[in-house]
């Protein structure tokens, strides 16, 4: 999803810097989005650390002049387990990336979007909405995504930033849809999966980046504080 996104935004005209744990990922859609003409940088970052990531904005910022617009914080994992066989060790990664590294990315960001404006759209999911069997830590962790955004919302927009996250359903062309539905989409557990889905189908990333770039937008300038679920009718139910 991430790589969509980047991509689509920078078909846009935006100048990009793009981050990952993943240095073979990385590497990999430098390539690609630098070959489709895009002007972008790349940084490869632990979300969680907090000093990494400190550096690595301040380096960024530097680059685009100390203005940055949209900062859109996709690094998420997932793990499977229920609460009392979930490891602690387990719990702290999924909390630690898909929470904390929204935290640390947008804490950041912040400074330079005060100076003229911007937007910042985090990743919840439905599974920050609704229960989802055997997914303990994911479902906390995209729960406080959503409320972090709602808490950010408030404090940032009379400062001119428009904080949002996308909750997307399963998106099974991601290596996290991969890694949840596995390699058989017609065994019994994807169908039981998909027969969660009104609309009949999983999303793909091309739709996840069309909801992300509405709310990056000034289309979506009265946008602010919500959980835009893009699910196939899933949390409808
Ligand atoms: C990308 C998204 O956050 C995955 S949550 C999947 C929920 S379900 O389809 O497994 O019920």
């Amino acid at each position: 999803m991430g790589f969509e996104i980047a991509r689509r935004m920078g078909l846009e005209g935006a100048c990009l810097a793009i981050i990952d744990i993943d240095e073979a990922a990385l590497s990999n859609a430098l390539q690609t989005l630098s070959a489709d003409g895009i002007d972008v940088k790349s940084y490869h970052l632990d979300v969680t650390n907090p000093e990494e990531v400190a550096k690595t904005f301040a380096l960024l910022i530097e680059h685009f002049s100390g203005k940055l617009d949209i900062l859109v914080n996709n690094a998420g994992i997932a793990d499977f387990g229920s609460v009392d066989n979930t490891e602690s060790a387990a719990w702290d990664k999924v909390i630690a990336v898909n929470l904390t590294g929204t935290y640390l990315c947008s804490k950041s960001a912040i400074p330079a979007m005060k100076k003229a404006g911007g937007t910042i759209i985090n990743f919840g999911s439905v599974a920050g909405l609704v229960g989802i069997p055997n997914m303990a830590a994911y479902c906390a962790s995209k729960a406080a995504v959503i409320g972090l955004t709602k808490q950010m919302a408030v404090d940032y927009i009379s400062q001119g930033i428009r904080v949002n996250c996308i909750c997307p359903g399963m998106i099974a062309d991601t290596d996290m849809g991969r890694q949840i539905l596995g390699t058989d989409l017609s065994d019994e557990a994807s169908k039981k999966r998909l027969s969660k889905y009104p609309i009949g189908r999983f999303g793909t990333p091309e739709e996840i980046a069309s909801a992300v770039l509405f709310l990056a937008s000034d289309e979506a300038g009265f946008v602010c504080g919500s959980a835009f679920t893009v699910d196939g009718g899933m949390t409808a139910l």
